[in-house]
C-alpha cells in the first residue's frame, strides 16, 4: 500500500520523532502502511443500533489519526487515546449486557475500532510493545474483524520487535530438561479386550465412510496427520516463542462442571509457567478461536481429507485447541458435529459411550449444561447414578500422532496423562 502524501491522509513525517530510535520509525512506518491511505477508505458504517454519539467518537479518532497535526504530536497522541478509550468502555458494556450470542455484531466492531485507535496511540508513543498486543488481542478476542483483519496484521509487524516472547538459551535449556520428564506418577488406566477402540492405518475415504462414518462407529486413525508441522514443531519453547506474550481465555479449575471452576484471560507465558513448568494448579487453554487469532499455529496442522466426506462447507468446520497439564478432565458430554481429536503432544485417557447409553448416563438438567453428564466418570457414585455401572463403553489411551473419531453425539470423557496438547476438527 502506497504511503499518502496530501495533508488529509495519514501524516508521513517519521513517529516516533525522527532520529529517535531507528526499530521504532520502522515499526510504525510499517504499521502505519497497513492502513487505509485516506480518511474516506477508513470507512465507518454501522447500523442504526450504534448511537450517532459513538460514531462521532469513531470519526473524532479518525480524524485525529488522519489530521495534519497526526499521532506524532503528543496533545493529539492524548486526545486520541482518551476518545479510544471511551469507546473502548462504552462498546465493553455493550458487549457484557445479556449473553453473549445476542450481543450485536456492529457493537463488537465498534469495540475493535476502539481497539485499533488506542493501539495506534500506543504504538506511535513506544508504549511497550507486548502491552500494545494485549489491546490488539481484546480486540481480537471481544470484537469482530474489521479493515481485513487488521489488528492480526498489526500483531505480526508488532511481533517483529518484541523481546519478551523470547527466552535466553539457558532458561531454554532448564526448561527442556524438565518437561521432558514424563509423568510417571499418573494412573493409567487399564483398558478391556471389548473396550478397545480399533484402530486403522490411513484408511481410503470409501473405507472410512463405510465403515466408520456410516455406521457411527468410533476408530482412531493412525498415520494420517505424521505429515502435519505441528508433531515436530510444537513444543512449549515454540508456542512461548510464537505466542509467548498474546492474551488467550483460560478454564482454571479441573473440571467445567466444578463450582469453583472459572474462566479468564492470561497471557501464553504466564499460563505455562503457572500450569505447566510449576503445576500450581489446573488451568486448561481450550478454545476454539485460538487458531484465527495465531495464524501461525494454523499453518502447522491440515483439514483431514476426510472431512470431505461431511455435507457442510470446510468454513464451516470448528478447529478447537486443547493445551494444558497433565489432570485436566473433560466430563462426560456430547456435542452436535462428528468430531476428529488429534493428538499432538501427550496422552489422553478417553471413554467414549453410545448415544444410545444416554439414559444410563444422567445429564444435568439445566439448559447450559443437557450436555453433559453428571456422573464423575473415573469415581461413579452409583449410589446416585445407579444405572452408570449399566452403560457400555469404550476406551483408549490415545498418544501422539493418533486421530480419534467421536461420531456425532457420541458421549466422550477426556483425561490427560501428561503435558498434553490436542487439536480438534468439528464437522458435519
Ligand atoms: O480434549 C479434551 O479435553 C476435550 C475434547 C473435546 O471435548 C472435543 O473435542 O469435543
Amino acid at each position: 500500500m502506497s504511503q499518502p502524501s496530501s495533508p488529509e491522509g495519514l501524516a508521513t513525517s517519521s513517529c516516533p520523532a525522527a532520529d529517535q530510535v531507528s526499530a521504532g520509525n520502522t515499526m510504525w512506518a510499517n504499521i502505519r502502511a497497513l492502513l487505509p491511505n485516506t480518511k474516506e477508505d477508513l470507512k465507518l458504517d454501522f447500523s442504526e443500533k450504534v448511537e450517532e454519539s459513538v460514531i462521532s467518537l469513531l470519526q473524532q479518532a479518525r480524524d485525529l489519526l488522519y489530521g495534519a497535526g497526526s499521532l506524532c504530536s503528543g496533545s493529539t497522541r492524548e486526545t486520541c487515546l482518551q476518545v479510544s478509550e471511551i469507546i473502548i468502555d462504552y462498546s465493553w458494556e455493550k458487549l457484557n449486557i445479556g449473553t453473549w450470542r445476542d450481543v450485536d455484531k456492529d457493537w463488537r466492531r465498534v469495540y475493535s475500532y476502539g481497539c485499533l485507535f488506542k493501539v495506534l496511540c500506543m504504538c506511535s508513543e513506544q508504549g511497550t510493545i507486548a502491552d500494545t498486543i494485549r489491546v490488539c488481542d481484546m480486540g481480537l478476542l471481544m470484537g469482530a474483524s474489521i479493515l481485513d483483519n487488521i489488528l492480526v496484521r498489526i500483531i505480526n509487524v508488532l511481533q517483529k520487535h518484541l523481546t519478551c516472547g523470547k527466552r535466553s538459551a539457558e532458561e531454554d535449556t532448564k526448561e527442556s530438561c524438565r518437561k521432558k520428564i514424563r509423568n510417571d506418577h499418573t494412573t493409567v488406566p487399564s483398558i478391556k479386550s471389548k473396550e478397545v477402540i480399533p484402530r486403522v492405518h490411513c484408511p481410503s475415504l470409501e473405507h472410512f465412510r463405510d465403515n466408520y462414518l456410516i455406521p457411527q462407529k468410533p476408530v482412531i486413525l493412525e498415520g494420517i496427520v505424521d505429515h502435519w508441522p505441528c508433531m515436530k514443531k510444537w513444543s512449549l519453547d515454540y508456542l512461548r516463542q510464537i505466542a509467548g506474550c498474546r492474551t488467550v481465555p483460560v478454564e482454571v479449575g479441573s473440571r467445567y462442571t466444578d463450582e469453583e471452576w472459572s474462566q479468564t484471560l492470561m497471557i501464553v507465558n504466564d499460563f505455562i509457567d503457572q500450569y505447566i513448568v510449576n503445576k500450581n494448579s489446573i488451568g486448561y487453554l481450550a478454545q476454539h478461536q485460538l487458531f484465527d487469532q495465531i495464524p501461525e499455529l494454523k499453518q502447522d496442522i491440515c483439514i483431514p481429507d476426510y472431512c470431505s466426506l461431511g455435507e457442510g462447507e470446510e468454513d464451516n468446520i470448528t478447529i478447537n485447541a486443547w493445551f494444558g497439564p497433565e489432570g485436566t478432565i473433560s466430563p462426560l458430554h456430547q456435542d452436535p458435529q462428528q468430531n476428529f481429536l488429534v493428538q499432538v503432544i501427550g496422552r489422553k485417557y478417553i471413554r467414549l459411550y453410545s448415544p444410545q447409553e444416554s439414559e444410563n448416563l444422567y445429564q444435568h438438567e439445566t439448559q447450559i449444561l443437557h450436555n453433559t453428564s453428571q456422573v464423575d466418570v473415573e469415581d461413579p457414585d452409583l449410589v446416585k447414578f445407579p444405572k452408570f455401572e449399566r452403560a457400555a463403553f469404550q476406551a483408549c489411551i490415545l498418544t501422539p500422532g493418533q486421530v480419534l473419531f467421536i461420531p456425532v453425539k457420541y458421549w466422550h470423557y477426556v483425561r490427560s496423562l501428561d503435558v498434553s496438547f490436542s487439536v480438534s476438527f468439528w464437522w458435519l
